[in-house]
């Protein structure tokens, strides 16, 4: 999709501070360091919309970019980092769940693992979270550049018979791999579940 403006909106934990003006959100899950803050970034043609970070476990609130006044990229705290405290991993579950238990706008959630491991137990658990709120979501296999193309093949594989599920997109941030893919699947989604007021149909054009 050509990216006509794309703008960070708020940092928000309340539901009461999530916008409201009824635009579509598109959610990104992932363990913290899987390449959440760069999908964004390359989804979007921009450097640093999206804070990229070596440093895991920072964002603990919930970040929304809104994307050519038309849709919402919403950044969900990432999950799964050790070193935080068990009373900050209760904040950050109570802080997705309440999002994707409550958020009327929200359409899909692009779940993220990456491309090298096997799901962890977080991300099985994240896998959990979306089907018991009923969320659809489709997985995106991050740093696929760091695999050669037989390597990623088999991941691929295994990948999609651990979550069970044939929705899996490989991606690379470094060399733009998988952008064309995603945005379709992302747009074609909206485009047919999206039943605002102010539905506005997206060109699927990329
Ligand atoms: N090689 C490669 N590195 C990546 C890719 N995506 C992210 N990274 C690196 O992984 C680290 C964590 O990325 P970031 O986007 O901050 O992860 P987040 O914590 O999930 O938001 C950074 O050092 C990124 O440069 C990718 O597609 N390929
Ligand atoms: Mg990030």
């Amino acid at each position: 999709m050509k990216i006509e403006e794309a703008s960070f909106v708020i940092s928000a934990v309340d539901s009461r501070d999530y916008p409201k003006d009824g635009f579509p959100d598109v959610a990104f899950i992932g363990r913290s360091n899987v390449g959440k803050s760069s999908l964004i970034n390359s989804l979007t043609s921009s450097k640093s919309l999206a804070r990229t970070s070596n440093t895991p476990g920072r964002t603990q609130q919930i970040n929304f970019f809104k994307i050519n006044r038309k849709l919402y990229f919403v950044d969900l705290p990432g999950y799964g980092y050790a070193k935080v405290s068990q009373k900050q991993r209760e904040m950050l579950r109570k802080i997705i769940s309440n999002y994707l238990s409550y958020r009327e706008t929200f359409v899909l959630t692009i779940l993220l693992i990456d491309s090298r491991h096997l799901p962890t137990e977080s991300d099985l658990q994240a896998k959990s979270w979306l089907e018991e709120q009923s969320r659809p979501f489709l997985v995106v296999l991050t740093k696929s550049d760091k695999l050669s193309s037989n390597e990623l093949r088999n991941q691929v594989t295994k990948i999609r018979t651990a979550l069970g599920t044939d929705q899996v997109i490989p991606y690379s941030a470094v060399t733009g791999f998988g952008k064309d893919q995603l945005w379709k699947s992302i747009l074609e989604w909206i485009n047919t579940h999206h039943d605002s007021k102010e539905k506005s149909k997206m060109t699927s054009s990329i």
